[in-house]
């Protein structure tokens, strides 16, 4: 009793985790899985919304997408359903500026919030981003 076990290493297995070493944190793991989550829906989606359901404006951006766009279904996420929601939030934050939703990308560009998008409408732009080949807008 007492005695300290000694490291009997057995070979093929990793060495427990050692808080001083230089691995991401479980944070910065998640940060960036929070990150990927985000890149990703843009890049694979032509209209990306990120919403919350109890939001008007969120509403309003949905309907005009919905009713003008309806051949291009948006990728909608809830960001107060989800767990993920305030990381999300605070990612496009960083990523636009922008810490309100909607959050809006259409092939691949920051378009901004509901007003934004209305504004787009009215003025044609919207029609024109919508209808570019997306494969066009990416990087
Ligand atoms: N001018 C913005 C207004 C958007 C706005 O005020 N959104 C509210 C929710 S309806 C918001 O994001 N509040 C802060 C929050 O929910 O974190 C737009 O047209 O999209």
């Amino acid at each position: 009793m007492g005695a300290i076990p000694s490291s009997s290493s057995t070979a093929g297995l990793s060495q427990v985790t050692d808080p001083s070493s230089s691995n991401p944190s479980s944070r910065q793991m998640a940060q960036q899985s929070i990150k990927e989550l985000v890149e990703s829906a843009i890049a694979e989606n032509k209209i990306t919304i990120f919403s919350k359901s109890w939001c008007g404006y969120s509403a309003r951006a949905k309907k005009l997408v919905a009713s003008n766009y309806p051949e291009y279904p948006a990728k909608v996420f809830e960001l107060d359903l989800i767990e993920e929601g305030p990381d999300i939030q605070s990612y496009l934050q960083s990523k636009t500026g922008q810490g309100t939703v909607p959050n809006i990308f259409i092939n691949q560009q920051h378009v901004g919030g509901s007003s934004d998008l209305t504004a787009l409408q009215n003025s044609g732009g919207l029609k024109k981003l919508v209808e570019q080949d997306s494969q066009s807008t990416k990087l």
